[in-house]
């Protein structure tokens, strides 16, 4: 009997490892090698360079959590950039909100798009929403041409800070960031796990580095399930509101939409750091 797993080599020292019932797809694309896998336990799943990006079972934590932080904290936002997110997750819960007029996403890779099209509906069947436009470009370069006070809203679903994700993390990127954004405007950044040493000085680095450009910045946690150590960040960035103090629970409730894991409890909670997390800050 053939007994294939996906590893991912979280550190030198451990492993994760999810039975393989299928190897459906693997190409060395312009960027990167992506491979998209079936299992019993955690549905399909795909990876980017071995590293592990989306699973049918534990998407819904990273893609609630990405967006519905800051759309509670201001449910009036119109004008979105998602950058990276070729998988669709993002914009789709993007699109749970009525009141959003434009969502522009820029994704270096195309062919991510185009497999997650065909293996991955559950995140990507809403990237053909009318309000989406698909760009495929380097953020970086993206967020440098962009006009100033273009967005109320950016939301970075980058991979690790390692090969294509590596501009996502730079001071210059940030300061592109806070020029685009409008007044009112929040940065939301995938910013690693705070638990293995590898992964929590790229979360320092890049938290210094958004400090030093936006006067709120805060960075709040999730569990995810498939991600190295399970407890991983978002950075919260932004000109005028903090998302505790500016938090509008009733405005957002109103709304109706229909989250697995986000609630306005949460949102409250996990700004609440463990004491050794909110030393690295
Ligand atoms: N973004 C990837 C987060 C980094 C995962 N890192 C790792 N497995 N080492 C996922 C994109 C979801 N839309």
């Amino acid at each position: 009997m053939l007994d294939l797993w996906y590893t991912e080599n979280w550190t030198e020292n451990t492993r994760f490892s999810i039975k393989v019932k299928n190897h459906l797809h693997s190409e060395m694309s312009e960027f990167q090698k992506i491979d998209f896998f079936e299992s019993e336990e955690y549905g399909k799943f795909f990876t980017l360079d071995g590293l592990m990006m989306v699973t049918e079972k534990d998407e819904f934590i990273y893609h609630d959590m990405i967006t519905h932080v800051a759309m509670a904290t201001n449910p009036k936002v119109k004008k979105v950039l998602v950058i990276g997110a070729g998988d669709g997750g993002t914009v789709r819960e993007l699109t749970r909100y009525k009141n959003i007029e434009k969502i522009d996403m820029v994704e270096i890779d195309e062919r991510v798009v185009r497999l997650s099209q065909q293996f991955l509906p559950v995140t990507a069947d809403k990237l053909t929403d009318p309000r989406v436009t698909m760009y495929f470009e380097d953020g970086l370069k993206f967020v440098e041409e962009a006009e100033s006070g273009e967005y109320d809203l950016i939301l970075v679903d980058s991979t690790d800070p390692i090969s294509v994700g590596e501009g996502l993390f730079t001071t210059e990127f940030y300061n592109n960031c806070f020029r685009v954004l409008g007044e009112e405007g929040i940065l939301i950044n995938q910013h690693e796990s705070p638990y293995f040493e590898k992964f929590s000085k790229e979360m320092q680095k890049a938290h210094r580095k958004i400090l030093d450009t936006f006067p709120i910045a805060k960075v709040y946690q999730f569990h995810q399930p498939t991600y190295p150590s399970g407890h991983w960040l978002f950075g919260f960035a932004s000109k005028k509101f903090d998302p505790i103090k500016d938090h509008k629970p009733e405005e957002w409730e109103k709304l109706n939409i229909k989250t697995r894991y986000y609630n306005s409890e949460l949102h409250r909670g996990c700004f609440a750091l463990p004491n050794y997390v909110k030393e690295m800050l």
